[in-house]
């Protein structure tokens, strides 16, 4: 266990359902005294009165206790936490209260009038603990979705992104129709059938000869947004079923005919470069690739491109594109770390990392994501190097870079700009806010916690990596609740300790957080990012507890109120402090394809995508978990 882990490890212990058993031993313990005692009592008949009256005594006094245990008036829980305290108690004191059982004290019967009105009344209280209507605000996601559409297709169609203020297109990722595909899915999951006909007709008419005719395009950002967009596409209009009927419209077979041909031009990266490192660049009308100017290539950009790879080799039945994919993450395990952690950049050159800075923010984050994603993606495999990979990187996350704010304790993650020699800086990008969702589902594999603690399938690290990544999605809240406009910044400081950072704050001199996060007036704006509320879903699915659907639709109230352009689309944001916020003209393609995707999952029916079936890659694509290579 690592030393330094900032948090109480208190609440971990109280969540390990072997803890719970001691107490339950304890009461035995107590009662297994009191029977001693009762024996020595009745030798004598003054003993006898004596022990009646003490047993009626004890008896009142434990009636009364446990009528205090039960305080819900309405009948209901508040949540799970209280359930499951409430059990507890229950459970210790369950052998004297046999002693009397009653029958259970029921509310009182109210007439159908009087149910009628006390729902009225509840639903229009605006109060969300008593049931808001979760379907109706599942479908303003939708109706935002249509919005964001209808915003690209009128003014950008087959541009990569919108300007939703200069009612342009711009090719900001080589000119794919970037947005067209990273949106498909999520319209497939909405139901948004216009949508789906409109981006699979572009799909059909115009990617092929793109593929062919476009010029340079980054490796990683085309294989997470337009390989993984197609292959998810192609799934989840039916194209692994018999026969591959399609419906209506566009074929899945286009779908993964034009994943492949795209991933045949993008494999020159991995082919030309003298190392298991790929390039960073391809140029595809020439089939060649490049390294960045610098040389380097970003450790998350070739460290996150598997879960594609390998499931286009697995539906093409190629091996080529996993074994190119895979030569990566084997010579990653090759080279030295710290303490699991890795360098930002690494060379194609020499295949070595080159630097000391490590982050869990940009060039960093998803090396440690698909760590996990892989090995899950392929349990049934022999890779279990990745989750050994995996589980040490995160000890050496808790143990270097975990940290905790002053005045008000948010658990945070830092950086170490010039390695482990060197101190942590107390800054924390908003892409850090993947891992509270990716700790959850390494810590459970995908299933709920109660289902994962009843099977007695988590290990104490497991506990402790869910408690972390509980203690993290409420930081990454925060970082936007500390803001005017509800909206997180880029980029967060936090005071630690003796090391207090200077500059302004969030603005929103409501929050308990303005003295704990420092915002940089560089760092201000928003680029309407998914990580924070992805971590929300993922976190909800997994604990059940219902404040992460509040707080994602907090975050969604926030994006509908300053970034929704009337005439039509969303805009990034310049800066998240002040009112109004000065806007940036841009309209991401991942807020199709992740944010309002993972926001409409958060708040509606919990089967759907299950995640002990599905991986989501990291543009929020989800590929299923193939039932056959698992080993149970
Ligand atoms: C997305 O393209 C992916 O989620 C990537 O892993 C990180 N950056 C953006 C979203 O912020």
């Amino acid at each position: 266990m690592s030393k330094s882990l900032p948090y109480s490890m208190k609440d971990v212990h109280y969540d390990n359902a072997k803890f719970r058993q001691r107490s339950f031993f304890k009461v035995i313990t107590q009662n297994m005294l009191t029977s001693n005692l009762k024996r020595e009592c009745v030798k004598c008949s003054t003993g006898k009165f004596l022990m009646l009256l003490m047993l009626c005594g004890l008896a009142y006094l434990m009636l009364t206790r446990m009528s205090s245990i039960h305080p819900s008036t309405d009948g209901t829980a508040k949540n799970v936490g209280d359930q499951k305290g409430a059990k507890l108690i229950a459970d210790g004191s369950g052998r004297l209260r046999r002693l009397w059982r009653k029958p259970p004290r029921l509310p009182p019967m109210l007439t159908p009038d009087e149910i009628t009105s006390r729902n009225r009344s509840l639903h229009n209280s605006g109060n969300l603990d008593v049931g808001p209507n979760w379907k109706a605000r599942q479908q303003r996601v939708k109706e935002a979705f249509i919005h964001a559409w209808s915003g690209y297709k009128n003014y950008a169609m087959g541009f990569d992104e919108l300007m939703p203020l200069s009612h342009r297109g711009v090719d900001g990722l080589g000119g794919l129709g970037a947005t067209i595909i990273d949106a498909l899915d999520t319209a497939m999951i909405m139901g948004v059938d216009e949508v789906v006909s409109e981006a699979g007709s572009w799909i059909e008419e115009h990617l092929p000869e793109r593929i062919d005719g476009k010029g340079q395009v980054n490796l990683f950002e085309t294989t997470i947004r337009i390989v993984g967009g197609l292959l998810s596409a192609y799934h989840l209009s039916g194209g692994e079923q018999s026969g591959n009927a399609s419906q209506n419209g566009t074929k899945p077979a286009v779908y993964l005919e034009n994943a492949r041909k795209l991933a045949d031009h993008l494999l020159i990266a991995f082919t030309s470069s003298p190392s298991a490192i790929p390039f960073s660049d391809v140029v595809l009308h020439d089939r060649a690739a490049h390294p960045a100017p610098d040389g380097l290539s970003s450790t998350s950009e070739v460290s996150t491109l598997q879960l594609e790879f390998n499931y286009l080799s697995s539906l093409t039945g190629d091996p080529k594109y996993s074994l190119e994919s895979m030569k990566v993450l084997e010579h990653l395990k090759t080279l030295p770390k710290v303490e699991g952690l890795v360098p930002i950049y690494i060379s194609p050159h020499s295949g070595e990392f080159s630097g000391e800075n490590i982050r869990l923010g940009s060039r960093g984050d998803s090396y440690y994501e698909y760590l996990i994603k892989v090995w899950l993606q392929n349990q049934g495999s022999n890779w279990t190097y990745l989750h050994n990979m995996y589980e040490e990187s995160i000890k050496g996350v808790k143990h270097l870079l975990v940290r905790k704010s002053v005045p008000n304790g948010l658990v945070f993650v830092g950086e170490l700009p010039y390695g482990p020699q060197g101190s942590v800086s107390p800054k924390m990008d908003h892409l850090v806010c993947f891992l509270p969702g990716t700790l959850a589902l390494g810590a459970t594999k995908g299933i709920t916690k109660e289902k994962a603690m009843r099977e007695n399938l988590l290990s104490f690290e497991d506990l402790e990596n869910l408690k972390l990544a509980e203690d993290l999605a409420k930081t990454c809240f925060e970082m936007y609740s500390v803001t005017s406009t509800g909206l997180a910044p880029e980029i967060v400081y936090f005071n630690m300790e003796g090391e207090s950072e200077s500059g302004p704050g969030g603005g929103n001199k409501d929050s308990k957080y303005v003295n704990d996060i420092i915002i940089k007036p560089a760092d201000r704006h928003n680029l309407l990012r998914p990580e924070t509320v992805e971590s929300l879903f993922i976190l909800f699915r997994i604990t059940e507890d219902p404040k992460y659907q509040k707080w994602g639709w907090e975050i969604f109230e926030a994006f509908e109120k300053y970034t929704k352009v009337d005439s039509g689309g969303y805009s990034s944001l310049d800066d998240v402090t002040t009112l109004p916020p000065q806007r940036r003209d841009k309209m991401e393609t991942f807020f199709l394809g992740e944010t309002l995707k993972y926001l409409y999952l958060l708040l509606g029916d919990t089967n759907v995508i299950p995640l002990d079936e599905y991986v989501f890659n990291t543009e929020a694509h989800p590929f299923p978990i193939r039932r056959a290579s698992r080993k149970q």
